[in-house]
């Protein structure tokens, strides 16, 4: 009779689950063997969080929840991170660790933590997995993940029980739905009433936000296009519009240029929320000027805004693409387009460190327009969120609802074994490249080949510029330099540093064609990014 362990594996792969991301402990250790045996490569980690966020991010490129594996106790707890990410982040992310047996001593309390408390605010299914529920629970885990807004699972397996062969059972899962009363509304009704809207606006602006299934980027693109609408994305949805079409405004959500950004929101007379989540937006404006509201499915957390019916998306465009544009637009936000784009012209402020305009134009000349790029979390966040000028869906990636730090160099990892033929480019600060640069030679075992490039300015440089823009003293934002290229070097992957854009271009390019990793450290003036925001 198969195991508990065995069951979990099969119910997994069944699904089609191929690869579990982790960093293990004695307790699942004989689960790691039956994914193996059940053909489920286990992509071993140097930290749960990475791992976690590799997985969400595989999950969702591959249109499966992503799967990460970690102990219990220390490694449960480093797994908050991801969880959480996945949670604002809308990925889908099945969580796995051990936990004690329940049979376990009372007095025995070396690794007990209250994980299922703790995780269950932010998991749509949080269960222990027994020899009587493990292929039912995992289905559910499974499908209660890519349930949008897509999100995660949370089951704990013991040591135990993971060898316990398997009983017939019903699962006793205890879904955790939110508590918002979800409305429906007719799409046709909602499309015909903004269509009348749209005819009375001069200035429209289409804002496209998390909550869209980026499927739908080639109807959606469509509509904007034929009735040339001007359009504004949230970070997380960069590449659901072409963003060096006329039509596209930039980039809203606390980006760099977000003061142009707000202006040309409050400038607009019909502001439409297409599947916008204010998850991403740290200000109130979502809250301030009136929104059209155009949702399919919840926003991060299961909230709807009040009063708002949810309709589905693809009917609304069938009806709109379907007529004449109800009027004539000509590039109404002209003037914030000229000025979002001269923003990157610019000098740096000293020798010897790149603009970060620069930084942006020399990749995006050495790139292949299909490249996946991620980013940490930082002032060069705000940068590549703004500028890097995406052109398909879902090659940008960067943690927005959580704003977690150690994300980039994650998120690439995990886009590069899902789509092992796209060229990746990991964005990262020198703050956020020494929390997690160790996974550079995770990435060179596993076979998944990326460019990072890390920008040095020696501190916290987004924080370092709140502490003077709240003109308090100066007082520990700068750390020493640790040698990046070395660092790389002795991950086994092939460093440089320069300030010079054409050198940058010309080996970011180089390692692209040869399919090899790189890590292209340039230094950057930290205040010069003040000129961009
Ligand atoms: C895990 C985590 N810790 C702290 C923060 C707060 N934080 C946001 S940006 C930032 C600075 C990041 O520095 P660096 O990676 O060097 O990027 P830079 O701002 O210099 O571009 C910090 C500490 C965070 N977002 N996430």
């Amino acid at each position: 009779m198969a195991t508990t362990a065995a069951a979990v594996a099969r119910a997994l792969a069944d699904r089609g689950i191929d690869r579990a991301f982790g960093l293990p402990g004695g307790e699942v250790l004989v689960l790691i063997d039956e994914l193996r045996k059940a053909g489920i490569d286990f992509v071993l980690m140097r930290h749960e969080a990475n791992a976690g966020l590799a997985a969400a991010v595989y999950g969702k490129l591959k249109g499966q929840p992503g799967v990460v594996i970690a102990t219990l106790g220390p490694g449960a707890a480093n797994l908050l991170l991801p969880v959480a990410n996945a949670y604002l982040d809308q990925e889908p992310l099945l969580a796995i660790t051990a936990q004690l047996p329940d049979d376990f001593p009372s007095s025995h309390t070396h690794q007990l933590l209250p994980l299922h408390d703790t995780y269950r605010p932010m998991c749509k299914v949080v269960e222990t997995i027994t020899c009587a529920n493990a292929g039912d629970t995992i289905r559910l885990a499974l499908d209660s993940c890519m349930e949008r807004p897509y999100g995660v699972s949370y089951v704990t397996l013991s040591a135990r029980e993971a060898v316990k062969p398997v009983t017939a059972g019903m699962p006793s899962a205890n879904g955790h739905g939110h508590d918002t009363v979800i409305h429906r509304a007719d799409a046709r009704a909602a499309a015909l009433a903004l269509e009348a809207k749209l005819s009375k606006a001069e200035r429209p602006l289409v804002l496209v936000g998390l909550s869209v299934d980026q499927r739908i980027a080639p109807r959606l693109r469509e509509w904007l296009t034929r009735w040339n609408l001007p359009v504004a994305v949230t970070p997380k949805v960069k590449g659901i519009v072409d963003e060096t079409a006329p039509n596209f405004v930039g980039v809203i959500s606390g980006m760099a240029a977000d003061g142009l950004m707000v202006d040309a929101l409050k400038a607009s007379d019909l502001l439409i929320g297409f599947g916008l989540d204010p998850v991403e937006i740290d200000k109130t404006w979502h809250a301030e000027l009136p929104i059209e509201w155009l949702l399919e499915s919840p926003n991060a957390a299961g909230r709807v805004p009040d009063g708002v019916g949810l309709i589905d998306h693809v009917k609304v465009l069938e009806t709109l693409s379907a007529a004449a544009p109800p009027r004539t637009w000509t590039q109404p936000f002209a003037e914030c387009q000229k000025k979002r784009l001269e923003l990157l012209d610019g000098r740096a402020s000293g020798d010897g460190v790149m603009w970060p305009g620069d930084v942006i134009r020399a990749l995006t000349s050495a790139v292949p327009a299909e490249t996946i790029v991620t980013t940490d979390v930082g002032s060069h966040k705000y940068l590549f969120g703004q500028f890097w000028p995406s052109r398909h869906p879902e090659t940008f990636w960067m943690s927005n609802g959580l704003s977690g730090m150690a994300y980039g160099l994650s998120a690439a990892i995990g886009a590069k074994l899902a789509r092992p033929d796209a060229p990746v480019l990991a964005a990262v600060g020198d703050g956020g490249f020494s929390m997690n640069a160790q996974e550079l030679e995770t990435a060179e075992r596993v076979g998944a080949p990326f460019v990072t490039v890390v920008l040095e300015d020696g501190s916290y440089s987004l924080i370092k510029l709140a502490q003077e823009n709240r003109k308090l003293e100066p007082y520990r934002m700068d750390f020493r330099p640790i040698d990046n290229v070395k660092m790389a070097e002795s991950c086994g992957v092939e460093a440089i540093r320069t300030a010079n854009p054409d050198e940058l271009a010309t080996a970011v390019r180089r390692a692209m064609a040869q399919g090899k990793s790189l890590v292209a450290c340039v230094p950057v003036h930290y205040a010069d990014y003040r000129r961009l925001f």
